[in-house]
């Protein structure tokens, strides 16, 4: 029998964990083989809730579930990670300053890219969720200086996913039929969804939807403020379609991306695409064996240009600021 696969989730008592932690442990985030192990990391105020998440894990008789620890202490929790979901994170609140989110977040992704670092096992995969997505891996993975950099990876499959889903609506096709679609730059409003390399039942996107003006307008704007208009409809933010879109992304990452296909993963760039090195940005990836890889080559229009320009501008930004905070 396998050797089960230790996933480290932080923040596991908030409202993505509880929509997450169902599914690692139901098989969908490795596969319908792979036991899992769960180690749960909470600050002291959220230990109860996990531990009432625990016990409702454990009334599910997963048989993939071989274990559930909860840990207040970075160092124990990260202990022979194969896996991490760093999805904890300090949210803004009324009134705080950019450079205040940054420094709380500071604050939570340096001691864990530390103990990453220290004490996950060699193969460990990190996905960061929490916000700012992009410039909270970076800060992790800076601070993780015995971990091939590439480990580190940010969220920007909910952006794609959403981007598909919109582009289905659209055109009528089925989500299924949209191959290609990226997204570009930050997890963030100045994120670029670009259709212009998409393909839609294999003819391509951006010829089908025949309107400039609706992806300009429409298409973009949605897909980069959907986040706010979750919340303006829900009361709270999105939920499960953010623990979806970690499970997509880590399920893709260790099984791969069909053929003919890339999805979109916030990482540690090499320069591709003008995008500085080391920034971690979302690209059009391909993953096999557990790797992933840039997709070379693509033209890079005038329209798409602007707006990657943008968003990276951003990033470099972030980047800044945080250095400038001792943070890097
Ligand atoms: P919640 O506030 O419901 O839960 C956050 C949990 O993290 C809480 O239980 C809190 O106690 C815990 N936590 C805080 N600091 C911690 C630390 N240092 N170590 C361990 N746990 C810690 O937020 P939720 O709605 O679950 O969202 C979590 C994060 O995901 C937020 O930062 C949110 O902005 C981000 N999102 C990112 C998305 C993406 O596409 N990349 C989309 C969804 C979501 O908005």
């Amino acid at each position: 029998t396998r050797t089960p696969v230790n996933v480290t989730v932080t923040g596991a008592a908030g409202q993505i964990g509880y929509a997450l932690l169902f599914r690692i442990a139901s098989g969908h985030l490795l596969g319908a083989d792979v036991p899992v192990k769960l180690r749960l990391l909470e600050i002291p105020q959220g230990v109860k809730a996990a531990e009432g998440t625990a016990m409702e894990l454990d009334d599910c008789a997963f048989p993939l579930l071989k274990g559930i620890d909860i840990f207040e202490d970075p160092n124990k929790g990260f202990e022979g990670a194969n896996i991490a979901l760093l999805v904890g994170a300090r949210p803004r609140t009324k009134g705080m300053e950019r450079g205040d989110l940054l420094s709380a977040n500071g604050g939570i992704f340096k001691p864990q890219g530390k103990a990453i670092n220290d004490h996950a096992a060699d193969d460990i995969k990190v996905l960061v969720v929490g916000n700012p997505a992009n410039t909270n891996a970076l800060i992790a993975q800076a601070a993780a200086p015995d971990v091939p950099a590439e480990r580190f990876t940010a969220m920007t499959r909910l952006d794609h996913n959403r981007a598909i889903s919109q582009l289905a609506a659209k055109t009528g096709a089925s989500v299924e039929d949209i191959k290609r679609l990226t997204i570009w730059g930050n997890h963030s409003a100045t994120q670029y969804p670009d259709i212009f390399h998409a393909e839609i039942a294999g003819k391509n996107a951006a010829e089908v939807v025949g309107d400039q003006a609706w992806v300009a307008d429409t298409f973009i704007p949605t897909v980069a403020k959907r986040g706010a208009a979750i919340i303006e409809a829900r009361g709270a933010s999105s939920a499960a379609s953010a623990a979806n879109a970690a499970i997509d992304h880590v399920h893709t990452w260790v099984n791969g991306t069909a053929e003919g296909d890339w999805t979109s993963m916030g990482i540690p760039s090499d320069g591709s695409y003008g995008v500085p090195e080391g920034l971690i940005s979302s690209f059009p990836v391909t993953c096999k064996d557990g790797k992933y890889e840039i997709v070379q080559g693509l033209e890079i229009n005038d329209f798409s240009r602007e707006r990657i320009d943008a968003s990276v501008a951003e990033l470099a930004e972030e980047r800044d600021a945080v250095r400038e905070l001792g943070l890097l």
